[in-house]
C-alpha cells in the first residue's frame, strides 16, 4: 500500500534548496554522501538533520533506490556525526518520518539525530 504523502520527489522542497545553496543552513558536517545541519526548530539540546545529497523522498525510497555504497555512506556518516556530537555519552534517538500520516514536513529523506539531554518517552 502506498503511504500517503510519499509521492514523486519534488525538487522545490526546502532541503533541496538547502543542498543547492539557495537557502542557508547551520552546517555541522558534509561529505560526498550527506549534508548535516541544525534543525531550525530543535526538539532537544542536540537536534541535527542528516540528509543524503541525492534526491530520495523517504527511507524506503532511499533503501530501494540507492546503491549499497551510498546506503552505507549515509548511515556511517550519521553514526560519525552522532559520535562527534557526544550523543554516545548523552544517549540519543534517531528518527525518520515518512509520509503525511507520520508528520513528515519535508519530502526529502532525512534522519533526525536527537540527544544532548534526557529525552521524553518515545514518541517525542
Ligand atoms: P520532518 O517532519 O521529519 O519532515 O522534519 C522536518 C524538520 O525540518 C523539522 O524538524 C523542521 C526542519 N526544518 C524545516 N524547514 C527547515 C529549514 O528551512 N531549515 C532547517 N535547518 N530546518 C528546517
Amino acid at each position: 500500500m502506498a503511504v500517503k504523502g510519499t509521492g514523486a520527489y519534488n525538487p522545490e522542497n526546502i532541503f533541496a534548496k538547502i543542498l543547492r545553496g539557495d537557502i542557508p543552513c547551520k552546517k555541522v558536517f558534509e561529505n560526498e554522501w550527506v549534508l548535516a545541519f541544525q534543525d531550525i526548530a530543535p526538539k532537544a539540546a542536540v537536534h541535527v538533520l542528516v540528509i543524503p545529497k541525492n534526491p530520495y523522498v523517504s527511507f524506503i525510497d532511499f533503501t530501494k533506490t540507492a546503491s549499497e555504497a551510498e546506503i552505507a555512506g549515509v548511515m556511517k556518516a550519521a553514526s560519525l556525526i552522532a559520535s562527534d556530537l557526544g550523543l554516545e555519552e548523552s544517549g540519543y534517538r534517531v528518527i525518520t518520518n515518512a509520509g503525511e500520516n507520520s508528520g513528515q514536513e519535508v519530502p526529502h529523506f532525512h534522519l533526525h539525530l536527537l540527544g544532548g539531554q534526557p529525552l521524553p518517552p518515545f514518541p517525542v
